[in-house]
């Protein structure tokens, strides 16, 4: 069994698409682990994406990621890390595969939808940057 970091970007939450994707999220036998809305602040944000710091897209992205509420999931399955990314389709949502979820709702590279963990040691940071030992079920 693996963990993975999955995020509902504040785009998602406000069209009002949590339910559908967490449906889909099921659907594809991943178990929740946990699961929280919050609202990240600008500095949480940058500190989330720092390993984005050099890119000219990064202070979007941080205004973005702190723009609205976002609900943070602890997926747990067999290889949950490729499997969620599977599910979610490539960065762009133009260029992502049928079925994924960023070809069903993503507006454009940057307002694409859903975050996910990209290897082992990116999830262990990104689950513990989000979730503390009490709040996740056995
Ligand atoms: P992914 O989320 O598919 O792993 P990353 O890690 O390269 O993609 O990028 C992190 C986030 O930064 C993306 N989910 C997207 O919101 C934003 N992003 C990536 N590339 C661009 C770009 N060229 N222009 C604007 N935003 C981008």
């Amino acid at each position: 069994m693996e963990r993975t970091l999955a995020i509902i970007k504040p785009d998602a939450v406000k069209r009002g698409l949590s339910g559908e994707i967490l449906r889909q999220i099921e659907a594809k036998s991943f178990t929740v682990r946990g699961l929280k809305m919050l609202h990240l602040t600008r500095g949480q944000a940058e500190r989330f994406y720092e390993v984005h710091k050099a890119r000219p897209f990064f202070d979007s992205l941080c205004r973005y990621m702190s723009s609205g509420p976002v609900i943070v999931a602890l997926l747990e399955g067999e290889r949950a890390i490729e499997r969620w990314r599977e599910l979610m389709g490539a960065t762009d949502p133009a260029k992502a595969a049928a079925g994924t979820l960023r070809k069903q709702f993503g507006a454009n590279i940057e307002q694409n939808v859903v975050h996910g963990s990209d290897g082992p040691e990116t999830a262990a940071r990104e689950i513990s940057f989000f979730f503390g030992e009490l709040e996740l079920a056995d």
